[in-house]
């Protein structure tokens, strides 16, 4: 009764209004799964590859090949299989596609089909996807972080910083850290208006950055974090996604909005400046991809004092996370489905990054749609953090709003727990 019967495959749109892939799977007994390919705009060179069609429609970004090659090769390798055996999917998937990163068939597709073949058999087991994940182990409600400011590939390079992200470090439930992080959004948004810098929102709902350097957006974040009532540091963190391989090639960084060009580690210098002066608590990919060495000594500079997290950097790779974890870079892995291409290279990411005593974060990408699955990913494989975007717009707010009707559920997962990040007074002591 578990058997895949079909699959269907159709093009929708993402919230940046371009095409992607949305698989439905179909069982016996009547179950069925949805699942959906979000689409990144600061990407690692080593994450998995979307198939588009190129050529002038849509800018190149129509997926009819991708479309084509889950109602044909895909659909003929998995209808049949028991849709409970996601490796055995996964691997089928993987092998069918034959290359490192997914780009004969597209990662677009393939997470796509692995993430409705995931949705089926939580249906199939008539259980919600985050108790499905989990099993017999525990879950717990994720820690959030959210984008109070958009910058970098998200709003048209205006800033070099990607992310300024709060991270509500004294909420006690998820709700709570929802409120806090509302109060935060408004008050930023209160600010700019009254500098006359309101100018709407990038790409993941993030205020526009309309700001002078990059610690003009830091100084702001600060006052919008006082400005709603909350203390910098213990009640409300900042969590910084510098996405240095945006403007870092080769050892050197430039950053358009200060005018300066650094090295790597005059760049680590500049950061590790922000980190004292400035309530941070998290900072990702502050080196760039290929700054191997940089980001090495980067975790040995700060890592006892934040949260050094690899996104670009360790891609949602198994093996990457654990040579990472050998040479001591990062303490914390971004996991993204998309980046890994099946739900089970994903789960094998965040389990090596759990072996190695490094911290999880779950994350959405800056092309969203409606889907909530990450939510129930970081709930049910116990990731302990949760990235989404910011407090706007319905790609982001339909996934905070999931994770409410998950805490406030019948048998909601154990509560949130701030304890991997250390607080900003306490490092100031
Ligand atoms: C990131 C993500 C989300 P993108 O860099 O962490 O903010 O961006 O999906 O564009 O890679
Ligand atoms: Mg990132």
């Amino acid at each position: 009764m578990t058997m895949i019967t079909s699959l269907t495959a159709r093009r929708i749109w993402d919230s940046r209004g371009r095409p992607t892939v949305e698989v439905d799977v179909a069982t016996a007994s009547g179950a069925r799964g949805r699942g959906i390919a979000p689409a990144g705009a600061s990407r690692g060179m080593r994450e998995a590859v979307d198939l588009r069609d190129g050529g002038s429609r849509f800018g190149g970004m129509d997926v009819q090949k991708a479309l084509l090659g889950v109602r044909g090769e895909i659909a003929r390798a998995i209808v049949g299989m028991d849709v409970r055996d996601q490796r055995a999917i996964d691997d089928v998937l993987i092998a069918l596609d034959g290359t490192p990163t997914k780009e004969r068939l597209g990662g677009n597709a393939l997470i796509a089909t692995s993430l409705a073949v995931l949705h089926a058999a939580a249906a199939a087991a008539d259980t919600p996807l985050w108790r499905y994940l989990a099993g017999d182990r525990p879950a717990t409600m994720p820690l959030p972080q959210i984008q109070i400011f958009g910058g970098g590939a998200h709003a048209g390079r205006r800033m070099d910083v990607q992310d300024f992200m709060v991270i509500a470090t004294g909420a006690k439930s998820f709700e709570a850290a929802m409120e806090m992080t509302a109060e935060v959004y408004r008050a930023a948004g209160a600010l700019m208006a009254g500098r006359g810098k309101l100018a709407g929102v990038a790409d993941e709902g993030g205020w526009w950055p309309d700001f002078n350097s990059n610690e003009d957006a830091l100084d702001t974040l600060v006052a919008a974090i006082e400005a709603a009532g909350y203390v910098p540091g213990s009640d409300v963190g900042i969590a910084l996604d510098i996405a240095a391989s945006e403007f870092g090639r080769e050892g050197r960084y430039r950053l358009g909005l200060d005018r300066i060009e650094l090295d790597s580690d005059g760049f680590a210098e500049k950061l590790l400046g922000w980190i004292d002066r400035y309530p941070i608590v998290s900072i990702e990919d502050p080196l760039a991809e290929d700054d191997e060495a940089g980001m090495i000594a980067f975790t040995r500079a700060a890592g006892d004092k934040v949260q050094i997290v690899g996104d670009d950097f360790l891609v949602t790779n198994a093996t990457l996370v654990c040579e990472a974890a050998a040479k001591g870079a990062c303490n914390t892995v971004l996991i993204k489905p998309n980046q890994a291409g099946t739900v089970t290279q994903t789960l094998e990411a965040l389990e090596a990054a759990q072996r190695a005593g490094y911290g999880t974060i779950v994350s959405a990408r800056s092309g969203e749609t409606e889907d909530v699955a990450i939510v129930h990913l970081a709930i049910g494989w116990n990731a302990g953090q949760l990235k989404v975007g910011s407090f706007a717009r319905s790609e982001r707010m339909a996934k905070w709003n999931e994770g409410i009707r998950i805490e406030t559920g019948p048998r909601p997962p154990g509560a949130l727990n701030v304890d991997r990040l250390v607080r900003w007074p306490s490092r100031r002591s």
